[in-house]
């Protein structure tokens, strides 16, 4: 056997084998509280560095340009059924290779160029794919934004609508990266249908407690929908678009492949199709569940210890933190929970203006977390020491969480040995 086939990466590639030992002792030694992320399973992870990856494809199952392919067929078709069968549609395409490029493709069906789009504000919990000017979308479209209430955090439906009435958008665009409360899908779709408008939810944050039966479904109310697979999905880095019903199937197929992509990842479609079998398992759902339950005791501590949260609370996985009143930004609060050993990320809150450095939210998931089996104990603590973290700034406070953290990662171990 040639030794290019035979030979470990650790004797052949020093540098990057010890990276990526670091990066498992860095995660069975961390918190993770950033709300894109996960812990996928044993058996995602063994999809992911299949020989698998050696097969290039283009097409579709049954209708490729290449030949070799039908085993990545079954795998392709079994993600497609799978897909349809979680979410109660007709129509799903598991070749995006990220949320962006779902995204991507659906505009390339759906609106062109020049057309007028509107979405959440980033700020408000929108997502760049969805306008921002610097993203190819706010480049190609005449992106327009909508808020929340400020006072409340939620999103007014009835300004909503005079928005939407008055510009007129071609495409209506609900979801994002930071939103923590429900959203009125039905309200929004009857929005769309009033302006003659296309009507896209993208819930790759909410996608696996949509799946769990945790969050209300956008399927029934939108035209389309596009999700990752990587966060509360709890499955590998990419995108899935889904439809009710088989009306957008060319247009859609067409514009994933040729339309922004080329050959398809194929072990990552393999990775997709046992995130989502799993998905369908009943112990999902109780997972789905244990993920809000376990955001909303998180919440419900910090706002205990004087912190305060945006809407004042959560129906997602996602706690965020509105630190202008501490008098601190959130890259600061970020480096202080990393000094204890929670990874966290900075964000925008509603109205915030200025750069990243000078955000002022926190932005907190528990997926992860919950994965590693953290209960409503856990996050109890968890809000207690975050807030005298963000409260105190003390070097005691780090020390006496890291003590704490290291605990609970020894009682809940990632993957065990490698
Ligand atoms: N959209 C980014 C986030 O929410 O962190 C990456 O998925």
């Amino acid at each position: 056997m040639e030794p290019h086939l035979r030979n470990k990466l650790a004797d052949t590639d020093p540098l990057i084998s010890q990276a990526l030992l670091d990066e498992a002792a860095r995660q069975n030694s961390q918190i993770e509280l950033i709300a894109s992320e996960n812990i996928v399973s044993r058996a995602v992870l063994d999809a992911l560095g299949h020989v698998m990856t050696n097969k290039t494809l283009e097409g579709y199952p049954g209708a490729r340009f290449h030949g070799g392919g039908q085993f990545v067929d079954v795998v392709e078709q079994a993600a497609i059924d799978r897909a349809c069968e979680l979410f109660g549609c007709e129509y799903a395409n598991v070749q995006p290779h990220s949320g962006s490029q779902a995204n991507l493709a659906v505009f390339f069906a759906l609106v062109k160029p020049g057309q007028r789009i509107l979405s959440l504000d980033l700020a408000a919990g929108g997502h760049l794919s969805h306008g921002l000017g610097a993203n190819l979308s706010g480049r190609w479209f005449e992106a327009n934004h909508y808020g929340v209430d400020r006072e409340t955090g939620l999103i007014d439906y009835d300004q909503l609508e005079s928005q939407a009435v008055e510009i007129k958008p071609a495409l209506l665009i609900a979801g994002g990266s930071a939103y923590p409360r429900v959203i009125d899908f039905e309200r929004m779709a009857a929005i769309a249908k009033k302006i003659d408008a296309r009507f896209l939810v993208d819930m790759a944050h909410i996608a696996g407690l949509v799946a769990g039966g945790a969050h209300p479904s956008p399927i029934p109310h939108a035209d389309i929908v596009t999700c990752t697979t990587t966060k509360t999905l709890r499955g590998p880095r990419g995108g899935i678009i889904l439809s009710k019903d088989g009306g957008w199937r060319k247009k859609l197929q067409s514009a994933v492949f040729p339309g922004v992509q080329g050959s398809i990842h194929t072990q990552v479609i393999a990775a997709k199709a046992i995130c989502l079998g799993e998905a369908l398992r009943p112990d999902f759902r109780i997972y789905a569940q244990q993920v809000k339950e376990n955001a909303a005791t998180l919440a419900a501590a910090l706002v205990a210890q004087g912190i305060k949260i945006i809407s004042g609370g959560t129906d997602t996985h996602i706690v965020l933190l509105d630190l202008s009143p501490n008098g601190m930004t959130g890259k600061e609060a970020e480096i202080i929970l990393s000094r204890a050993n929670i990874t966290s990320n900075k964000n925008p809150i509603p109205y915030d203006v200025g750069n990243p450095e000078k955000w002022a939210g926190l932005r907190l998931g528990v997926a992860a977390a919950t994965t590693r089996g953290f209960g409503q104990e856990e996050f109890r603590w968890l809000g207690d020491i975050i807030g005298q973290l963000l409260m105190k700034r003390s070097d005691d406070a780090v020390n006496s969480a890291r003590g704490k953290v290291k605990e609970f990662c020894d009682a809940f171990p990632i993957y065990g040995e490698a």
